[in-house]
């Protein structure tokens, strides 16, 4: 469902911002055309900046491309896999890979998805890019990623398959040596415009870090100069970045000696990396922000078995809890929000979610966001919404 007109007119002094800036990029002599690329037919409109002449890949949605609700793009699942009834796939890793992770804070787990499973990935992702959801608004118009959608599998039906079906549930059991993997969030992120400069993460979901592990799935070839994520190893077991911050100055006491040992992974499609949610990392885009090609990336972070509910409202770390689910304080992390992947789904968790239980609503947004409202935790809350300004951070 496309937002209506009305709405459109509604909201006019957001969009008076938009034409505003759209006047100042016409001075800058941009020439927008409509072609359809060559890379997955994907149709983009593609930015051409005079002199450069580099081409952005993606256009920005306009307010009124929008969608609501549940999206279904009805893509074959790989390799005959029958929706909802197929167990999730396995892929095995070795002991040496995860005692990588344990040790370093993070692991580059080549090759996990092949081709027909990175087709299905572009293919979700290219339906989620052309009918964008309002749930990526804030970052997608921030210009902070050419796309970028918290939660990506509530709404669009492909990316709960392929946590349902694929290895990535069974890679990460084997990563936290557990035997239960949930889904605590996820995100959709395609060209990060202005990169992200060096930061722990601390949009989980309502886990502690050691309850969780990081996970990012590319679906496409790293650039040669550009895009790469580097890591500080084992900086995961650092005593001295506190557990509120988001990004990280590298130079800091107490960093020493991490800061040198920098892991960067050129990752191609259908890799795995994963880590410890404290581990201090970057992704670096190009200089001018324009992506002339696509750097799809599924990521996000899954719980442990055994995982408890923490309610992080009055901290930031709410943000990436706005549901209505009603779990409370340490009771056990099992809900249709946060659901099991591994070692299988679970039929009333996917029913719930197919059935548009399982979402935001503008309520639980306000009673959620509304206990920010003291001056601490609004300083606090306030470093969260730094990463909208994080080109300005040490690289
Ligand atoms: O890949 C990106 O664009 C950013 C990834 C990242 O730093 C993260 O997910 O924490």
């Amino acid at each position: 469902m496309k937002i209506a007109t009305f709405l459109f007119v509604a909201v006019t002094s957001v969009n008076g911002f938009m034409v505003k800036d759209h006047g100042a990029a016409k001075s800058m002599a941009l020439q927008v055309t409509k072609a359809a690329t060559d890379i997955d037919e994907v149709t983009a409109t593609t930015t051409t900046v005079a002199g450069s002449q580099k081409e952005k890949i993606l256009k920005e949605p306009n307010l009124w491309e929008y969608n609501f609700g549940l999206q279904d793009p009805k893509i074959k699942l790989p390799h005959g896999i029958i929706k909802d009834v197929s167990l999730p796939e396995k892929f095995e890793i070795s002991e040496e890979q995860i005692r990588t992770l344990e040790e370093d804070g993070v692991v580059h787990i080549k090759g996990v998805f092949d081709e027909e499973w990175v087709d299905y990935l572009k293919q979700a992702t290219k339906h989620q890019v052309e009918e964008p959801h309002f749930w990526a608004f804030a970052g997608t118009a921030s210009r902070l990623y050419d796309y970028i959608q918290r939660n990506v599998w509530q709404t669009n039906s492909a990316f709960a398959r392929f946590y349902y079906h694929s290895a990535m549930g069974h890679v990460l059991a084997q990563c936290g040596r557990t035997d239960e993997i949930r889904v605590s969030t996820d995100l959709l992120m395609v060209n990060p415009n202005k990169g992200f400069k060096w930061h722990q993460d601390n949009q989980n979901g309502p886990i502690t870090w050691e309850e969780g592990l990081r996970f990012w799935i590319t679906m496409d070839e790293t650039p040669k100069d550009y895009g790469a994520p580097v890591y500080l190893k084992g900086s995961h077991t650092n005593k001295v970045v506190d557990e509120q911050a988001v990004f990280v100055d590298i130079e800091a006491e107490g960093l020493e000696e991490y800061k040198n040992e920098k892991l960067e992974f050129r990752t191609m499609p259908g890799d795995m990396l994963i880590w410890h949610p404290r581990t201090v990392h970057k992704v670096d885009g190009p200089s001018d922000g324009i992506w002339t090609s696509y750097r799809r990336v599924l990521g996000g972070t899954v719980a442990k078995g055994g995982a408890k509910y923490h309610d992080k409202r009055g901290s930031g770390g709410v943000l990436s809890d706005l549901g209505r689910h009603g779990l409370e304080d340490m009771q056990p992390l099992k809900s249709s929000f946060f659901p099991i992947v591994y070692p299988r789904c679970e039929r009333g968790e996917v029913a719930e979610r197919d059935s548009g239980k399982v979402g935001r609503n503008p309520v639980d947004i306000i009673s959620k966001i509304g206990g920010l409202a003291t001056k601490a935790s609004g300083e606090r809350f306030s470093s969260f919404f730094q990463v909208l300004g994080s080109q300005s951070k040490s690289s």
